[in-house]
């Protein structure tokens, strides 16, 4: 009813990739008023715990707002069933596969971890959208685009020679991904049809028409396209949430373009509670996280109509499982962040759930 299309993109690939530098660059070159606070758990080492999570707004696409939740997954092998979490109702993926040669086999495992991830979730890689980012084309042991082409893109999903820490060609996949990903939804009939104007124009170009979607993304997206010499001194990071085992140092007050990763998904009328919940979170609170996610979540479900959490869950097409184990929360001692993050993880996939089933209704 609004039409406004939330999608969800996750970058995936083997630790040490570069996709959590990716979101990160991203998170630097968009403007502030655009995007929301990038959310990292992360190890000391900065590898990825759990996510990284950036929340990005695109104006307009067609007559459409499209809102863009960027995931990174931790790239460890142990990590899978995070992995899985995380690529829960994805509706795109860019695979950041590290150039080197001698990290060749862990794309390949990579990859394959990701097609055995998606069956399981009942799509095809080779129809699923898709984009490769062959990244740290700087470094000097970095293959050939036409070895790695070779080994990891037999479906022929688009290619971007990318380097994560200066940025060259990260937003030129990100425009790809989410004109892929809109296309899909449009196939799939989940993107409405564009509003007939007088002129008739179609709000969608499908294609590689630089005046059309892409242009529109480029227009919105980013303040200043950096090229790869860009001067001046470090542009500063964006907050990071080390694994809290005590609370942290107070946040800044939150300011209405800071949405945190719960809030920058929340209809109106949800918007406070899943306010509550990022700032407990980035308080490092995890106890009053976990509860406010659980409240957000049974408010959340309720739009499903009456009935029990399960029934109102299975309508939403929200993971059982995964239900159960946030209402095991509560009775038991929360400490650790990574509870935390799970509920948020929770409430996450209730609010993308209720974004596509365009609820609440206008009435609410
Ligand atoms: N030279 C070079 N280094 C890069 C590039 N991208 C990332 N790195 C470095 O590679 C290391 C790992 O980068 P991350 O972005 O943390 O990797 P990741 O894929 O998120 O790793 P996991 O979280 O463990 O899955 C860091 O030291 C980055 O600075 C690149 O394009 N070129
Ligand atoms: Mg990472």
């Amino acid at each position: 009813m609004a039409r406004e299309i939330a999608v969800k993109i996750v970058f995936y690939g083997p630790g040490l990739s570069g996709k959590t530098s990716t979101l990160r660059k991203i998170y630097e070159t968009v403007r502030p008023s655009n995007r929301g606070e990038m959310m990292s758990l992360a190890t000391e080492g900065d590898r990825t715990l759990f996510f990284d999570f950036l929340p990005v707004k695109v104006e307009r696409v067609g007559d459409c707002a499209v809102r863009l939740a960027l995931y990174t997954v931790p790239g460890q092998v142990f990590y899978n069933a995070t992995r899985k979490l995380v690529l829960q109702g994805a509706d795109g993926v860019v695979f950041v596969a590290d150039s080197q040669a001698e990290a060749l086999t862990q794309n390949k495992e990579s990859l394959r971890n990701l097609e055995e991830n998606l069956l399981e979730m009942g799509y095809q890689l080779q129809s699923f959208p898709l984009v490769m980012q062959y990244n740290k084309r700087d470094l000097p042991k970095a293959l050939p685009v036409s070895e790695l082409r070779a080994a990891l893109n037999p479906y022929g999903a688009p290619e971007f020679e990318t380097c994560a820490t200066s940025g060259r060609g990260v937003l030129d996949g990100l425009k790809t991904i989410t004109r892929l990903v809109i296309k899909d939804l449009k196939n799939k009939k989940v993107v409405p049809p564009p509003r007939t104007t007088s002129v008739g124009a179609a709000h969608f170009p499908d294609d590689e028409d630089g005046a059309g979607l892409e242009g529109q993304i480029q227009q919105h997206l980013s303040s200043s396209e950096r090229s790869d010499e860009r001067g001046g001194g470090p542009l500063p990071r964006p907050t990071t949430t080390q694994r809290p085992t005590h609370a942290q140092t107070t946040p800044p007050a939150v300011v209405e373009s800071q949405l945190g990763p719960a809030a920058a998904l929340a209809p109106a009328a949800l918007v406070d509670y899943a306010r509550a919940a990022d700032d407990a979170f980035r308080r490092g609170d995890i106890a009053a996280c976990v509860r406010a996610c659980q409240e957000a979540v049974r408010r959340g479900l309720a739009f499903a109509g009456e009935g029990t959490t399960a029934e109102q869950g299975f309508l939403l097409g929200v993971d059982g499982t995964d239900l159960l184990r946030l209402g095991q929360l509560a009775v038991r001692p929360v400490v650790r962040a990574e509870d935390g993050a799970f509920a948020l993880y929770v409430l996450m996939q209730v609010l993308t759930r209720l974004n596509r089933a365009g609820l609440p209704g206008p009435e609410v």
